[in-house]
């Protein structure tokens, strides 16, 4: 499964799910003697007994049919971490990073049988600035979905909807590209519409094998907006057409919602909001990163009953499913892109920049239609406090701004008062962790932490706890409520949760650390204080089963704000 509706009515589109040969192997375009494994895709090498703990290149091959004469256009949806693919023994993509998804475009494919295939390597070095030894694991294989379509000459790249409002009406900014792969100009008709509301037509001419973007602004007085009480979902249909022949298309799904940071406050459809959340890493004890959907389908359930209306996806983007299923289910997500603690050092690995950027970009473009993304983030626990650091910082918060300049932008620090960034984001973010790295008071420590935020460039900015917890190993329990116990966790969380949910406090949000726990790289040095090679901080360990932290949790999250309480004394 793709995602949860169709993305083509027209332009046929099937998913390569299955079984494919696997082969290890030592180097890109090594075709081996044999293949002697057969491997489920999308999948993960770890889930097969013999590669649990396997770090290198793998080798996926399979055969297609195709029945006329077309361009072929396949898209993978996350290959971790590093893809090479092959078509028919050409190499047609490369792509670096396993949460983003890439192309690869074959044109005048012949009628017949075709191979595919596809390297992937989770291996660590120089070549992998973002996929370092780290709190949490690299698997490798194809994670995400694999599609294959049929393409036309002209056909439709990427649409962007941005919805804004404005003098009392929702207003749609569009952005259609299309493509044209013929040697020469073409001249098409685009339509653009929008589920019940008004359509509009235009007429687009496309260079020679080039792209032309289309942009357009349009009212919509009779659009319903999206929130989490009511998540209305348009679908957005763009269609080729010329003669009267539509010949290609593109679907999304999109909802009408605005967010601001005005007066300090986090705010969503001009009301203010307090994000209760969590933070989830895609990792699953039996699928590793590669979720089935009713794996993802029970994250979101789970998340919802814990009281959450808001998800954090740490540390990079997420399995659009996830994506569509928060936009369904009407929970605000924080996104970030890829990375978590690298050190200025791991900052100038050559490579760093570059790979940095990209995933920056392809998150903000592939995403940015969901509603239920309020948030772009970046660089977790990275150098912010370096003025090497910043110059990043600096240059990727712009990027986002040039991509989507309607979501507010962050970044999860943990330099504290040392930190040299705050003034480039929009909303302020701490990952603090009183009670369990240090004996802190989380209320003392929130206020202190507004008063860096002050001085340090946030003043009249949102502030978010975007990290706390503590570790507790499933099924281990303490009368003396030791650190590691299920108690222990209740009880910091519990200390957190009350000054953070507090009548005064002076937070637009927190995410606890974190939803389930998660695999780790194999244990060398810092890491090697992660007992079973685990991060357990999780409220449900890695087979979702939840811990006593889990009633902890929801007893405040489902307790009711005073606001709450007296915008229902209002409506009464
Ligand atoms: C950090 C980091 C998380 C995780 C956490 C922890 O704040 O952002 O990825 O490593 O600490 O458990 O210590």
């Amino acid at each position: 499964m793709i995602r949860l509706f169709d993305t083509h009515e027209i332009r046929p589109i099937k998913e390569l799910e299955g079984m494919w040969e696997f082969q290890p192997v030592n180097r890109v375009g090594e075709i081996p003697a044999e293949m002697n494994y057969r491997l489920p895709v999308p999948g993960c090498w770890e889930s097969h007994p013999k590669f649990g703990t396997y770090q290198g290149i793998g080798l996926y091959r399979r055969t297609i049919r195709t029945e006329r004469r077309t361009h072929l256009r396949l898209e993978f949806k996350g290959v971790s971490h590093t893809a090479d693919v092959y078509f028919d023994g050409k190499k047609v993509a490369h792509h670096y990073n396993a949460y983003t998804a890439f192309e690869a475009i074959m044109v005048d494919v012949e009628p017949g049988e075709h191979e595919i295939r596809l390297y992937a390597d989770n291996s660590f070095g120089e070549q992998s600035a973002l996929h370092v030894e780290n709190d949490y694991y690299t698997y490798g294989g194809p994670i995400r979905p694999i599609a294959l379509e049929e393409i036309p000459d002209v056909h439709i790249e990427r649409v962007a909807f941005f919805p804004e409002f404005k003098q009392g009406v929702w207003r749609g900014r569009w952005q259609a590209k299309v493509r044209n792969l013929a040697a020469e100009a073409r001249e098409v008709e685009l339509l653009l519409g929008l589920d019940g509301l008004n359509a509009i037509g235009e007429t687009v001419r496309i260079d020679a094998q080039s792209s032309a973007t289309v942009e357009r602004t349009e009212a919509y007085e009779a659009a319903m907006p999206w929130n989490p009480e009511k998540p209305s979902l348009y679908t957005l249909r763009v269609q080729l057409r010329q003669n009267e022949d539509v010949f290609d298309d593109w679907i999304d799904r999109v909802g009408f919602r605005s967010v601001d940071t005005e007066g300090g406050e986090l705010r969503v459809n001009g009301k203010a909001v307090l994000l209760k959340g969590v933070n989830r890493h895609e990792d699953h004890a039996i699928a590793g990163a590669a979720f089935s959907f009713p794996d993802l389908a029970r994250d979101i359930e789970l998340i919802a009953d814990l009281g959450c209306n808001s998800v954090r996806t740490s540390h990079y983007p997420n399995d659009e499913r996830f994506l569509d299923l928060c936009d369904e289910m009407g929970i605000f997500v924080w996104e970030e892109n890829h990375a978590r603690g690298l050190t200025e050092e791991q900052m100038r690995n050559p490579n760093f920049r570059k790979q940095s950027e990209a995933v920056t970009r392809e998150m903000v473009e592939q995403h940015r239609n969901h509603p239920a993304i309020i948030i772009w983030a970046i660089l977790n626990e990275c150098a912010s406090d370096t003025p090497y650091g910043r110059t990043v910082y600096e240059s990727e918060l712009s990027l986002i701004r040039s991509l989507d300049s309607t979501r507010p932008r962050s970044f999860a620090t943990h330099h504290r008062n040392r930190d040299i960034c705050l003034d480039l984001a929009d909303i302020i973010s701490f990952n603090l962790y009183p009670l369990w790295y240090t004996d802190e008071d989380p209320g003392e420590l929130m206020r202190q932490a507004r008063g860096w935020a002050d001085e340090l460039g946030g003043a009249g900015k949102p502030m978010i706890i975007s990290e706390f917890g503590a570790d507790a190993y499933y099924g281990f329990r303490s009368r003396d409520r030791v650190k590691g116990s299920e108690e222990r966790q209740c009880d910091i969380l519990e200390e957190n949760l009350k000054a953070y949910l507090a009548a005064d406090s002076p937070l637009s949000g927190v995410y606890i650390w974190q939803f389930s726990d998660c695999r780790v790289t194999e244990a060398t040095g810092w890491l090697l204080s992660r007992g079973c090679t685990r991060n357990s901080k999780g409220l449900v360990d890695g087979y979702r089963r939840p811990k006593l932290a889990y009633d902890t949790v929801q007893a405040y999250f489902k307790a009711k704000t005073t606001e709450e309480k007296s915008t229902e004394k209002q409506r009464a």
